[in-house]
């Protein structure tokens, strides 16, 4: 939590050099973009770039997470671990680009969410529509680059399912979302596919609270918690590449693979 003015300090030329081996290896390895902007990893990471150990614990967790997930991710048969409901965290804990006061609920009444791209049937659905379609659950846990996680259960329409249902075109590379609160995100449609990946309609028994993404938002077993995008408003199935909010501050943008 925290507002996406806090001023922080910049940091000074030895303290990037302090960096400098860690981040030209991520960049090597495809894991984050040439100019990772310093600023950006204060804001998402909530590090302190005057102590070296804190950005090179965020950037190995970014490093480490997406290794972990690679096998998971391309071998249908092994999952991401999930855990007993006994663990699940309530409530949740929250995060956004701002703080929980800001949070602007959403009218699930008025709500709509557009499906366009490489579909058969653009339209709108209604939250109904997807509650009425085939739900699961799972427990899993939510790792944000921060440092933090938690252990948070989820049901909701599998992403696959919705888009089978969307006749999407499931050869196409990308699935991206709008969201209400501006925060645009995409992923890969090996991702999109994964059993462990839904369109969460609930936390736990109960229907998602506003600050974690009421009425729909995607939760992934396989990827970072910034790849997560909450009040979902647009679907698009496309090839040209979407990005996202983090990714467009040089964050990976796979951030799980
Ligand atoms: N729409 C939207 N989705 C978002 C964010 C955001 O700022 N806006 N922040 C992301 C980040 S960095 C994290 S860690 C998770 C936090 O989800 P939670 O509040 O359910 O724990 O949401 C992700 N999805
Ligand atoms: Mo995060």
């Amino acid at each position: 939590m925290r507002s996406p003015f806090r001023p922080y300090t910049l940091p000074d030329a030895s303290v990037l050099a302090a960096h400098k081996s860690l981040i030209r290896s991520l960049e090597r390895r495809g894991l984050i973009r040439g100019g990772l902007s310093l600023g950006a990893l204060v804001m998402l990471t909530g590090c302190d770039v005057e102590r070296p150990e804190s950005v090179e614990s965020a950037l190995l967790a970014i490093s480490r997470f997406n290794d972990r997930v690679q096998a998971w991710l391309f071998d249908p048969n092994r999952l991401a671990p999930t855990y007993p409901e006994s663990m699940i965290l309530r409530p949740p804990k929250f995060n956004a680009y701002y703080d929980v006061t800001e949070v602007k609920p959403v009218d699930g009444t008025s709500w709509r969410l557009d499906v366009a791209g490489l579909v058969a049937e653009k339209r709108a659905w209604t939250l109904p529509d997807l509650q009425a379609l085939p739900q699961r659950s799972m427990v899993i846990q939510h790792i944000c680059v921060e440092g933090w996680s938690y252990i948070g259960g989820w049901t909701g329409v599998p992403l696959r399912t919705f888009l089978e249902r969307c006749g999407a075109d499931l050869r196409a590379k990308y699935v991206s979302f709008k969201t209400a609160d501006d925060y645009p995100s995409s992923i890969d449609m090996a991702t999109a596919l994964h059993p462990q990946t839904l369109l969460a309609l609930k936390y736990g028994d109960e229907t998602l609270a506003d600050p974690f993404g009421y009425p729909v938002r995607l939760r992934m077993a396989t990827k970072l918690g910034y790849k997560n995008p909450k009040w979902i408003t647009a679907i698009e199935v496309t090839n040209t590449y979407p990005g996202g909010f983090w990714e467009s501050k040089g964050f990976p943008w796979f951030a799980g693979l």
